[in-house]
């Protein structure tokens, strides 16, 4: 947790000539959005995709799975838009799974570090456990 901004700021020191995006869960980008200040500093052209659920999603997944419950998982978040901005960076928020592709294509073409809100749904993986927990049982693995 912590290392996508970073590692997208060196990954793109590196390797100027490529396309850079860095794609973090909301409390892994929480760790380090410092580095942001570094991104703008070196007018880095990264994008950096926050999958927001408001907790550690994963972890969250791991105790329901086991326990039927979680603890302690979910928290608050800024609006990463108006973050984004406020360190003189560019923020968008994706609005429907259809705005994804061209808010990318504008995150991409921006100067300097874009940073893109775009909020997900935990709970398919919730499904996704029950489905595998089938054909577990189904094929007795
Ligand atoms: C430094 C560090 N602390 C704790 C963990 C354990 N850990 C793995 S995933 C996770 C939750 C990640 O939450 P988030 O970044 O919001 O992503 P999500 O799981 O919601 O996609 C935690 C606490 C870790 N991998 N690294």
């Amino acid at each position: 947790m912590g290392i996508s901004l970073p590692g997208a700021i060196a990954a793109k020191l590196i390797h100027p000539e490529n396309r850079v995006m860095a794609i973090t869960g909301d409390g892994g980008f929480m760790m380090n959005s410092q580095e942001l200040e570094t991104a703008v500093r070196l007018k880095l052209n990264i994008v950096v995709m926050i999958l927001n659920d408001s907790s550690y999603g994963l972890i969250k997944w791991k105790q329901k799975d086991r326990f039927n419950e979680s603890f302690c998982v979910d928290f608050t978040n800024p609006d990463f838009v108006m973050l984004a901005e406020a360190m003189h960076a560019k923020g968008f928020r994706v609005e429907s799974t259809e705005h994804l592709i061209e808010t990318l294509e504008e995150a991409f073409r921006c100067e300097g570090p874009a940073v893109i809100d775009c909020p997900v749904d935990y709970s398919e993986n919730e499904k996704l456990s029950m489905h595998l927990r089938e054909v577990m049982d189904r094929y007795r693995i």
